[in-house]
Formats: structure tokens, C-alpha cells, sequence
């Protein structure tokens, strides 16, 4: 097949779209987080000494990278500038030295102060392009892209990308820790974008053709989201 340089980044099945919509499960549209400005982020789980990663998070270095986003629905967008720490620098300076998992616990559990959360293999997330992100396009991540401060694993889909961070738990094995909040089929254990892992159970391909018809509701769903809460902090400043 003749593919043209436009197509070329786009990973199987994947589909340019030019906007960065906010989205996620639909019945989550309406969530919105509690603290958007200040980082607290409570790590925890099977581990010697759990702690909130709150003023530490200035101490780390910082990066910025340029990398491309895969929703599983199947759109993708193009060369988002993030900026943040490496998950693997701040897995080195923060957690192997002061939080001290267990040697076992090499499962990596997100949780947004949404309720939204997923897990991914510490593998994984040791790749150099994998960032706990708080600025997007040089400014800080707004309410709609996961303020105030998101994982960002580009080589991973969309839904491994937790925003809104409140805790990161590292933990043993166990089927109890990759329960998401919505069916677990459509949840990857991994979520590779090269592979196709777009959930559990089903040929890549059948979530594909299932989920794309639903893209345009998500999106609409999600702006109505957004509207709401625009609504309601307005009248908050108001009282
Ligand atoms: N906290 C939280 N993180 C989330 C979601 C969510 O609903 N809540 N949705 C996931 C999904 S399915 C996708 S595609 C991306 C969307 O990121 P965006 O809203 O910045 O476009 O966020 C992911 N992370
Ligand atoms: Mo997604």
C-alpha cells in the first residue's frame, strides 16, 4: 500500500482527528475533579512506607516532550507538547528510595480523583516516554485534560493515560487490582497502541468497529460535562 507522510505515524486501525476533545467513559462525563491546582498524589499500596508526593514533585527534573495520543475508540492526534517528569526518574527518586515496594509489587495501579482508574505493568512504565505530566502546550494541564497532573504513556491507549491523579499504587498481582470503572473487557492488561491491545477477550479489530460509532456521542457527552461544571464554578464565585 502507498501511504503518504500524513498517514505514516498512525499506528493499526487508528484514524487523525485535528482536535483534542476531552473524553473518556461516557457515564463519567459529569465527574469532574475536586483539586485542580495543587499536586497531591498518595502513594500507597504494597509498599514499606506510604507517602503523598506533594512538595517533592518540585524537587524532580522536569522534561518536555513532544508525543502523539491514541484513543482505542480509534482517533488519534498529533504532536501534543507535554511537560512533566519521567516516570522512571520519579520511580527512582521517590518511590525506590522512600516508598520501597515490595519486590513482587510490580503492578502500577492509577487512580483519578474522578473515580476513573487502570493499571499497567511497572515495565511498561520504565519506557523513556512515559511522563507524569502537569503542563500541556506550555501551560498547565487544564480541567478537560487531566489538571493537575496526568500519566502519559504515548505508546499505551488513551484509557491508560489516567488524569486528575489523587494515587498510584504499587501492588502484587491480583485480579482485584485491574478492575476499572466499567466492564473489565475493555481493559488490556497492557494496552499497547503497535499491538492492537485495545481490551480483553476480543480481537482488536471487534472493539474497533464497535466503539467507533460511538465516538461523537462521547465527545458531545463529555462538552456537556464540561459546560456543567463551567456553569456551576461560575455560580460558586458568584456566592
Ligand atoms: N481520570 C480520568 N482519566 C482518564 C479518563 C477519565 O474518564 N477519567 N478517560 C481516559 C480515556 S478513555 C481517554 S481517551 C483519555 C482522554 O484524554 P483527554 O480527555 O485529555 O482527551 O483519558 C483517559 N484518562
Ligand atoms: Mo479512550
Amino acid at each position: 500500500m502507498n501511504q503518504t507522510a500524513e498517514q505514516e505515524w498512525l499506528p493499526p486501525g487508528q484514524r487523525e482527528t485535528k482536535e483534542f476533545h476531552r473524553f473518556g467513559l461516557t457515564w463519567l462525563a459529569a465527574r469532574y475533579p475536586y483539586e485542580t491546582k495543587r499536586i497531591a498524589v498518595e502513594l500507597a499500596g504494597d509498599v514499606a512506607a506510604a507517602l503523598e508526593l506533594g512538595a517533592l514533585w518540585d524537587s524532580l527534573p522536569r522534561v518536555e516532550q513532544i508525543s502523539n495520543f491514541h484513543c482505542v475508540t480509534s482517533w488519534s492526534v498529533r504532536d501534543l507538547r507535554w511537560s512533566g517528569v519521567r516516570f522512571n526518574e520519579f520511580y527512582e527518586k521517590v518511590v525506590a528510595d522512600k516508598v520501597r515496594p515490595e519486590p513482587d509489587a510490580t503492578l502500577v495501579v492509577f487512580i483519578g480523583q474522578d473515580g476513573y482508574r487502570n493499571a499497567l505493568p511497572l515495565e511498561d512504565l520504565l519506557a523513556a516516554d512515559v511522563l507524569l505530566a502537569d503542563r500541556l502546550d506550555g501551560e498547565p494541564l487544564s480541567v478537560e485534560h487531566g489538571a493537575p497532573l496526568r500519566l502519559v504513556a504515548p505508546a499505551h491507549y488513551g484509557y491508560k493515560n489516567v488524569k486528575h491523579l489523587s494515587r498510584i499504587e504499587f501492588r502484587r498481582e491480583a485480579k482485584r487490582h485491574h478492575r476499572i470503572p466499567g466492564p473489565i473487557f475493555m481493559s488490556h492488561p497492557r494496552g499497547r497502541v503497535a499491538l492492537q491491545e485495545r481490551g480483553r477477550g476480543l480481537p482488536g479489530w471487534v472493539y474497533r468497529l464497535l466503539y467507533r460509532p460511538l465516538i461523537g456521542i462521547t465527545v458531545w457527552a463529555f462538552r456537556q460535562g464540561t459546560a456543567y461544571h463551567r456553569r456551576n464554578e461560575k455560580a460558586e464565585k458568584r456566592r
